[in-house]
């Protein structure tokens, strides 16, 4: 579409996220390249994209990088810079050392900094001025997750022509632990200026509900919100859950590629071809239940319950926040725990755990997903978990044995999953032999089950979903300004 040059450029479809879909890096001569990251939401919002004419806001990932908007395979890109400072108080602070533990059960302590709030506000406004610039009247607005909570209703105070999305990827806590948070009541009504606001699971939804009648006078009626100003109402705000999902047939796709079966086959090979291997694939984060999964299986050891070249677990532990205090010290937690399982129980030629403190391409991961005839999801809260649904997708032998935690959102969908409660160690340990003792036949049909769900709720499912509720919202409001 071609622009005048005076003014900048308009889109009719925004998307607001903390992460640009693309990282950059610095060539030897000082000069910048991009390459996309192969997010699932990126693919998902490709199509919608280049249907609508639309622009992706959000940060590079380096700090204090001031780049000019450009072109990345179609989608227009639009970077936000960040300060170290920013980083440390709006990123690793506030988002990641407040909201973050916070928003899952305070499984580690918050922390309730002014000065990181402060630079949350004005990072979320920053955010909110870039998308407001670029925005075309009436565009559609969609902003990603916690880091951003705030920009719902800074857009709409600057631009009330549009219609706003809000999705949380991450859970939404019960009112007893929110209230909790100092700035409670500016997060509840910075998301509540986006039409439509989204969550992983109906329990996420009807907690933020709860959080609204506690410190609002907005009325609310399931899923509607209706926003007042001076006890007149203003809008409706619709709250659901829209439970996110991955580009599953590309996950397929890979898993059918010889030379990635080949890998799979080379990765068994490596470890001994042990009878069961097990998997575990995370981002280094206490919400994911490491410890406790490592608990249950080093006791299972010994117990004698298994034996070492029988049994091998693959830990993949993902580097994350890795300035973040709560993360240092969980890590070294962990490689202890891992290192005393392994000197305890391994032999010179094999070793109960295989530890990876490292990121690996998709096409290793997939290889990893078919390699493994157990996934071990244990997270203590997690507001889906996609390396459940990639493992499923990854499964067209319909073959594989996944233990899925019931803090999962994702085991509201896998029902067929083997699910567990990672607080208890015992029934851990149960799940584990009963998913290495599992006959074919059983297995075969739990994971036809679950590949049923996965390859039918798709992430293009999930995006088209969302952002229907969001139209529906615009000619609602139509409507009611013209009866
Ligand atoms: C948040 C919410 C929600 C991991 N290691 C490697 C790698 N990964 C990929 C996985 C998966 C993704 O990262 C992790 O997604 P999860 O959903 O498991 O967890 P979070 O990062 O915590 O995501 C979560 C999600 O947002 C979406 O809404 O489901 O609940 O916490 O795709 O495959 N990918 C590669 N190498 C690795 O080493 N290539």
């Amino acid at each position: 579409e071609a622009h005048k040059d005076s003014s900048p450029p308009e889109y009719d479809f925004v998307v607001v996220s903390n992460r640009l879909p693309v990282d950059c890096t610095v060539e030897a001569d000082g000069s910048l390249t991009w390459k996309r990251s192969p997010g699932g939401l990126v693919t998902a919002l490709e199509p919608v994209m280049r249907a609508a004419d639309g622009a992706w806001v959000g940060w590079a990932g380096r700090p204090d990088l001031e780049v000019a908007p450009f072109q990345q395979d179609g989608i227009q890109i639009v970077p936000v810079p960040l300060s170290s400072q920013d980083i440390e108080e709006y990123y690793e602070g506030f988002s990641n050392d407040t909201l973050w533990p916070l928003y899952h059960d305070v499984i580690a302590t918050p922390a309730y900094h002014r000065e990181w709030w402060d630079d949350y506000v004005a990072v979320n406004q920053r955010f909110a001025d870039a998308a407001a610039a670029i925005s075309a009247d009436g565009a559609v607005v969609w902003v990603q997750d916690y880091q951003l909570q705030l920009v719902p209703r800074m857009l709409r105070e600057k631009r009330p022509d549009l219609t706003i999305g809000f999705f949380n990827h991450i859970p939404f806590p019960p009112y007893g632990i929110f209230a909790q948070l100092p700035w409670r009541t500016q997060i509840i009504e910075g998301m509540l200026g986006a039409d439509v606001v989204g969550f992983q699971r109906s329990s996420d939804a009807s907690n933020f509900s709860s959080a609204v009648r506690r410190l609002t006078n907005h009325p609310t009626k399931n899923p509607a919100i209706e926003v007042t100003l001076d006890g007149q109402p203003t809008r409706r705000v619709v709250a659901k859950a829209f439970p996110i999902s991955i580009d599953s047939r590309s996950f397929e796709e890979m898993a059918r590629d010889p030379a990635i079966q080949q890998r799979a086959r080379e990765i068994r090979k490596g470890l001994g071809n042990p009878k069961t291997v097990m998997l575990g694939v995370d981002r280094l984060d206490y919400t994911k239940g490491i410890r406790h999964r490592l608990k249950a299986y080093g006791e299972l050891f010994r117990d004698g319950a298994i034996e070492v070249g029988d049994v091998a677990l693959i830990q993949v532990a993902n580097p994350s926040r890795e300035r973040v205090e709560a993360y240092i010290k969980l890590r070294d937690e962990i490689e202890l725990t891992v290192g005393r399982i392994n000197g305890e129980y391994s032999t010179f030629s094999h070793s109960p755990v295989n530890y990876l403190h490292q990121g690996f391409p998709r096409e290793e991961m997939v290889a990893l997903y078919l390699a493994a005839d157990v996934l071990l999801v244990t997270a203590l809260r997690d507001g889906m978990n996609l390396v459940a649904k990639e493992y499923v997708a990854t499964r067209f032998d319909n073959d594989g044995v996944l233990i899925l935690s019931e803090f999962a959102g994702a085991s509201e969908e896998l029902r067929k999953a083997i699910l567990i409660n990672p607080h208890d160690i015992d029934g851990l340990k149960e799940a584990i032999m009963r998913a290495i003792n599992m006959p074919k036949v059983e297995r075969t049909t739990r994971m036809r089950s679950m590949r049923k769900r996965v390859l039918e709720h798709d992430v293009a499912r999930w995006s088209n979903a969302f952002l229907k509720n969001l139209a529906a919202t615009r000619s609602d409001r139509h409507r009611r300004i013209a009866p």
